[in-house]
């Protein structure tokens, strides 16, 4: 039987996103599309089996091709990115935070992490969190140019003396220099935490600077630019090695999600290959394309810019709020996300920015010339963000756009 056959309703609301998803523009930075392979080892069996441990030490039996896949995952991160130790159970990028602070940390230490506003993310010691209830996080900003301050961030571990320095964000657009911040580490004693989620693609790849082999501990999610399944891992020094997997199994979870771990396999594979470095670069250039196309049309670029595959963007000069634009190419068929911009003066639910990047399209197939063309309706959608005949007409291009760049060909959930 299938699935449309036994559950109609699920079926068609499934289709419908499947159409969702091809026939409008995801921009949404921390999105992407999987392969088929990926979706295929995602929805397999692995997902009744109870493995709770590690390979060759599981409390279940009958684990034998478990581990062969979660060793594999292992062995192909590890080859990725030159880790010392992988743990791919985090269930996604917060367990994964949660997780690698509960293995270096005690409660009470203090931690510098980025402010939320001005590019880093909730797990980094928002108030809201629970983590910040446990640890002392002391946030910094970017500086008045709008970029990371390495020398501010140094005057503020000399101050404050973490046991913790996070770096590695969600909003910022710019290259880090870990090998600085190692430094700033090591001259206060602290060690170095990196949470590369939003860019662990492109470090892959060789397009942005890679903390793995420097910092003590990095976290990523699988399903931004790495483009596998939605979930965590986390990558360390040997030395912490012990502690990361107790944190992880059985600090913070019970069985792993094994049919995940298979997906994760099988995107790594595919991040081995050459074509993957030739979709990073592609990624970056095609936001490049965004980011000068966009300035030269009034837009006010967080960061000044990009260097990696997203854009912060101030759209209050154009007379609109976040959501006001979100909303506007939301009906415009572009999908992208309202967000904060440094110390912004609105609220979280109608900030003054918007957020998108190109890891998504560019999975489409999409390049420079495409990204000239979403440019211009991202500009036409926000200045007639009230006029919805004009976004319609819009979405319709849209539409017209995407079929010339199919999304799993033969895929449906109707029959
Ligand atoms: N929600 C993710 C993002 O959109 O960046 C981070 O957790």
């Amino acid at each position: 039987m299938t699935l449309h056959e036994y559950d109609e309703t699920v079926a068609i609301a499934l289709e419908k996103e499947l159409n969702r998803q091809r026939e409008g523009l995801e921009m949404i930075p921390s999105e992407n599309f999987v392969s088929s392979a990926v979706l295929e080892a995602l929805g397999s069996v692995a997902t009744n089996k109870y493995a709770e441990g590690y390979p060759g030490k599981r409390y279940y039996g009958g684990c034998e091709h478990i581990d062969t896949i979660e060793a594999l995952a292992i062995a192909r991160a590890k080859d990725i990115f030159g880790a010392e130790h992988v743990n791919v159970q985090p269930l996604s990028g917060a367990p994964a935070n949660i997780a690698a602070y509960e293995a270096l940390l005690n409660p009470g230490d203090t931690v510098l992490g980025m402010d939320l506003s001005h590019g880093g993310h909730l797990t980094h010691g928002h108030p809201v969190t629970q983590s910040s209830k446990i640890y002392n996080f002391i946030r910094y900003k970017t500086n008045a140019e709008g970029l990371l301050d390495l020398e501010n961030l140094r005057e503020m571990a000399l101050q404050h003396k973490p046991k913790l320095i996070l770096v590695g964000y969600s909003a910022y657009s710019r290259e880090i220099d870990f090998a600085r911040v190692q430094e700033i580490a090591d001259e206060v004693g602290a060690m170095t935490m990196a949470d590369i989620a939003h860019i662990a693609g492109l470090i892959a790849a060789g397009e942005m600077n890679n903390p793995v082999q420097i910092f003590d501990i990095v976290t990523t999610t699988t399903h931004k630019t790495l483009r596998g399944p939605r979930g965590g891992m986390i990558m360390c020094k040997l030395k912490h090695a012990k502690a990361v997997d107790k944190a992880v199994f059985p600090g913070l979870q019970g069985g792993p999600h094994e049919n995940v771990i298979a997906a994760k396999a099988v995107a790594f594979k595919e991040a081995l290959q050459p074509e993957f470095k030739v979709y990073a670069k592609q990624i970056k250039a095609n936001a490049k394309v965004l980011e000068r196309i966009l300035r030269e049309r009034g837009f006010k670029l967080m960061f000044n810019g990009t260097d990696n595959h997203l854009l912060l963007i101030d759209v209050t000069p154009k007379g609109v709020s976040g959501h006001e634009a979100e909303v506007a190419l939301d009906k415009a068929g572009i999908t992208v996300n309202k967000n904060m911009i440094p110390d912004d003066t609105r609220k979280p639910l109608d900030p003054s920015g918007i957020r998108l990047g190109t890891p998504a399209l560019t999975t489409r197939g999409m390049k420079e010339a495409e990204m000239e063309q979403i440019a211009d309706w991202i500009d036409q959608a926000i200045i007639n963000h009230a006029d919805d005949a004009k976004l319609e007409e819009i979405r319709g291009e849209v539409k017209k756009l995407t079929k010339n760049f199919p999304l799993y060909p033969g895929l449906s959930y109707s029959k």
